[in-house]
């Protein structure tokens, strides 16, 4: 990238007029219900996933102010009218938080809001391949996410996110509502992973071959795989699950000469496979963001890319570690302790490679780069305490504490929500046509940044001095860490908030924003920003994702170009029979 005289062959793809974009090409509450458009889709999700989020976020927020005072300070018997004392609240509170995060927040933020809006247009493609099954996978996800919410909220659900057995056979609370709830989930997380990995086989255009995809397609084409490889078999389960507590035959339960245990194999045979298809993805997105705004190729592409197929791979193989505890034998479990270690070998890849491609690379601190950075930092951590979890000896002693606690989530917060938001404001000019305010974007990621260790670093110094984890009150002598950890979570709050005014105002009062705002060589900034409603007004040329060589900033215009290589022009292939582009649809 260079200023000074434009090459005269240089691309400018302009402003999009209103007819031309996706977001104002048909009105009306029935064009978004009914779309076929993968971009409304991808919106409709965001928007779904964050309302998930919000709702979640406030359940966390009751139990860090409750977890204020050793005693409990804010549930308390027969709270608002409820009938239950205060230990059962908190009991239904984190479960119904713990769910709300997994089930519908972390699991299908990324693939299903970002990816859906991305892979075609990544690929330089109109759409998925099957547009009516996109459609249908999320009405399933609003279906299941209605029929789960109203579960939990009804049945005031207290067996924790993982429906143990057997206390989840036994309870009264409705476990069939909740199970079915996560049930229909499944079928729509597995229908949009079958949707992506034909989409990314059949639909690449002839130029772009498997090692010129971007590394998102290739983080999304590892995460399907999974999806539709493990989510059954958590289907089957809850179904099993179902059937004991109806039927009450011998499965899980030993009065009827079942075996609990065999719940927990089952449930962590999905489960860990599960907590890649929850940072897969979020990998994806940070190698894009770490290329792009340290302007600079990125670091080892093709380990990057297998890698996400050796994790996926190797996820199968661990989930005993959840359950060194359990009665296994000891050989098995020092068989799972072993093979947990070789997953950190591919994550370890990437970050090395991340940090690689920054090194003498042109770093711009803008927003989504702030928290690529956090996102290293903190996934950095979560993945060496995992470590002492995947140690048998030291497990023993952190099962079941806040160590425990504290490494999911860094994981998972730090890890998968930090990408999400590096994600959502890097895509967020080309998915909305706006650009936010660059210094309230990075003042939002600081204070993530400090409210998110302010909350989780002390419970790691919890867990390893022996706090269990789910305890509604617990022995003074914790009572400092506590409270340090609920101001972190009121200060990460206030974080995210800010990062939501921003982006909400630049809706009213952005800028609007050029096609490549960044200066990415990846196909989705070749088009207008919003892009049109066939993604792409002529065929893009294919090349290497992350070579900036022919992207120069137009000072004039204040703005990114592509100039066009003397490259044969491919033409993007059209799916055989996409009803999206039938006409008439929208
Ligand atoms: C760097 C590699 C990782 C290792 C070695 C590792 C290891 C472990 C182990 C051994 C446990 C069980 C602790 C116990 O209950 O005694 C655990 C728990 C957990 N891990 Fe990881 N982990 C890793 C990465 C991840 C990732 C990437 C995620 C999710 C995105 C994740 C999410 C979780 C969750 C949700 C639990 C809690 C399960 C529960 O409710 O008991 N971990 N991890
Ligand atoms: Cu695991």
């Amino acid at each position: 990238m260079s200023a000074g005289t434009l090459p005269s062959n240089v691309r400018d793809p302009g402003f999009p007029t209103e007819r031309e974009n996706y977001l104002t090409n048909s009105k009306g509450f029935l064009s978004w219900f009914c779309t076929l458009d993968h971009k409304r889709i991808g919106v409709m999700y965001l928007i779904g996933t964050v309302t998930a989020f919000l709702i979640g976020g406030l359940l966390a927020l009751g139990i860090r102010l409750h977890l204020f005072s050793p005693e409990g300070w804010l549930f308390t018997d027969n709270w608002l009218g409820s009938s239950v004392d205060k230990n059962t609240i908190y009991n239904q509170v984190f479960t119904l938080h713990g769910a709300i995060m997994v089930f519908l927040f972390i699991i299908p933020s990324i693939p299903a809001a970002l990816g859906n809006f991305l892979v075609p247009v990544m690929l330089g493609a109109k759409d998925v391949a099957f547009p009516r099954l996109n459609l249908s996978s999320f009405y399933l996800w609003m279906f299941g996410a209605l029929f789960f919410i109203g579960a939990l909220l009804s049945s005031g659900l207290d067996t924790g996110w993982t429906f143990y057995t057997p206390y989840s056979t036994t309870t009264d609370s409705s476990v069939i509502l909740a199970t079915l709830g996560a049930f229909i989930l499944g079928f729509s997380s597995i229908f949009t992973g079958l949707n992506f990995i034909v989409t990314i086989n059949t639909m690449r255009p002839p130029g772009m071959t498997w090692f010129k995809m971007p590394l998102f397609l290739w983080a999304t084409y590892a995460t399907s795989i999974i999806q539709v490889l493990a989510t059954p078999v958590l289907g089957i389960t809850l179904l099993l699950l179902i059937a004991e507590r109806v039927m009450q035959i011998g499965i899980f339960d030993p009065e009827f000469n079942g075996d609990p245990v065999t719940y927990q194999h089952f449930f962590w045979f999905y489960s860990h496979p599960a907590v890649y298809i929850m940072i897969l993805p979020a990998f994806g997105v940070i190698s894009e963001l770490i290329s792009v705004h340290s302007h600079k190729h990125i670091f080892g592409y093709r380990f990057i890319a297998y890698s996400s197929i050796a994790i996926a791979l190797l996820g199968f193989l661990v989930w005993g570690h959840h359950m060194f505890t359990a009665g296994m034998s000891s050989l098995t479990t020092i068989i799972f302790s072993a093979l947990t270690f070789t997953v950190s070998v591919p994550s370890a890849i990437k970050v090395f490679n991340w940090l690689a491609t920054m090194y003498k690379g042109s770093i711009s601190l803008t927003t989504p780069m702030c928290y690529a950075l956090s996102f290293i930092f903190l996934f950095t951590i979560g993945g060496l305490t995992g470590l002492f979890l995947g140690t048998l000896a030291t497990d023993l002693h952190l099962h079941d504490t806040y160590f425990v606690v504290a490494h999911f989530h860094y994981v998972m917060v730090g890890g998968t929500l930090i990408a999400f938001l590096g994600g959502v404001f890097h895509w967020w000019p080309k998915m909305f046509g706006r650009l936010y305010n660059e210094w309230g974007g990075r003042l939002s990621a600081a204070i993530v940044f400090i409210g998110f260790n302010l909350t989780f670093l002390p419970q790691f110094v919890l867990g390893s001095r022996g706090m269990p984890r789910r305890y509604a009150t617990y022995d003074p002598e914790f009572a400092y860490l506590h409270q340090m950890s609920t101001i972190g979570a009121l200060i990460l709050g206030i974080g995210l908030l800010i990062a939501l005014v921003v982006l909400i105002a630049s809706l009213v009062n952005g800028k609007r924003s050029p096609a490549n705002p960044w200066g990415a060589a990846t196909l989705e900034f070749a088009c207008t920003s919003p892009p049109p409603y066939y993604n792409f007004e002529r065929a893009p040329v294919v090349g290497d994702p992350y070579d900036f060589h022919d992207i120069f900033w137009d000072a004039e215009n204040e703005r990114y170009v592509t100039a066009e290589p003397e490259r044969e022009i491919v033409p993007q292939t059209v799916p055989e029979e996409s009803p999206a582009h039938a006409g008439g649809q929208n």
